[in-house]
């Protein structure tokens, strides 16, 4: 996959995307990422990228035709255009299986107050990460990249597929433990030392169950559950009013 961002530093890319899985992904040819600098678009003496609004007010705004000329180096491209703006499509699973079946995409990092708002119609999609506030979307472009690639086929080995993460299967995962076997007085679940695979995958389904159940309850609204899921959720809330009436809770 091809990802080319559009950004005023892009020095902020090197040291996430050169480490870790991302570098991996690089080196071993799943990614294809280079980061432009937007001011290589700048015409004037100065290079300035950024001007103050038109009626006044605080901050700057990147220019729209600074933002078009740097965009154009790329294209004509079959690719998403992204915006990263605490205006967009809250980031989501969902979303970035959906931004994983391109080939490319074109991600564009906003910054300061903003970009003018005649650029918004040379972008096909406006995403942000959450509601807060960064500075600029080089962060949220970082996440939203991260979140994509490690989808792309290959990239997590087999026992480690996408496809049993949170949010895939709809629900939290449940704990994992690993050596030491004891630590502190606490121990290993004894299901988990037993061998019975099967047993072992319904204790995991019905501990992804109770951490859902207690954490996220609105994702059991859209999760798929089987019967047996909706008994053990009937369990829990069960369980759950017995402590109540207990005062426990
Ligand atoms: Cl994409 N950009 C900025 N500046 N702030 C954000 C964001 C993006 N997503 C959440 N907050």
């Amino acid at each position: 996959m091809q990802i080319d961002v559009l950004t005023l530093f892009p020095a902020m890319f090197e040291g996430p995307l050169s480490d870790s899985m991302m570098g991996a992904a690089r080196l071993r040819g799943l990614l294809d990422f280079q980061a432009h600098d937007i001011r290589n678009a700048a015409e004037d003496a100065h290079r300035s990228v950024d001007d103050t609004p038109y009626g006044g007010g605080g901050g700057m705004i990147l220019r729209v035709d600074v933002l078009t000329r740097a965009l154009e180096t790329l294209q004509p491209a079959e690719a998403p255009v992204i915006l990263l703006t605490p205006q967009g499509r809250t980031f989501s699973h969902q979303i970035a299986s959906e931004l994983a079946t391109h080939d490319r995409l074109i991600l564009v990092c906003g910054h300061y107050e903003g970009v003018d708002e005649r650029f918004r119609h040379y972008v096909s999609d406006e995403i942000s990460i959450g509601d807060y506030v960064l500075t600029g979307g080089e962060l949220a472009a970082m996440v939203v990249i991260d979140a994509v690639v490690r989808l792309q086929p290959g990239l997590l080995g087999a026992e480690h597929a996408a496809t049993q993460d949170s949010f895939a299967t709809g629900l939290l995962e449940g704990p994992h433990y690993t050596r030491p076997r004891e630590f502190r007085g606490e121990s290993v679940p004894d299901v988990l030392l037993s061998g019975h695979h099967a047993e072992i995958e319904r204790w995991r389904r019905k501990q992804a169950l109770r951490r859902t159940w207690e954490r996220r309850p609105e994702l059991l609204k859209t999760a798929p559950l089987s019967e047996e899921d909706a008994r053990l959720l009937g369990e829990f809330a069960r369980e759950w009013s017995l402590l109540r009436l207990a005062g426990e809770r």
